[in-house]
């Protein structure tokens, strides 16, 4: 299944691994593409949406509703 987040506060390459590395602990094969210019998050991932944004936004990175 494929998720899009639309993430507030990424402004660097640090920003992005720590993102995609938050993804990663939800489910360990996920795969996932981050635009940095336009905070768009895509993540392929059998895991429920919810707790791909919780990963998210607990590493500090908002996610948009
Ligand atoms: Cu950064």
């Amino acid at each position: 299944m494929q998720h899009t987040f639309q993430v507030q506060g990424m402004t660097c390459g640090h920003c992005e691994r720590a993102v995609v590395h938050a993804v990663r602990e939800v489910d360990t094969d996920a795969v996932v593409k981050v635009d940095l210019p336009t905070g768009q998050v895509v993540v392929e991932s059998d895991q429920p949406r919810d707790a791909i944004a919780n990963a998210i936004q607990e590493e500090g990175y908002k996610v948009a509703a």
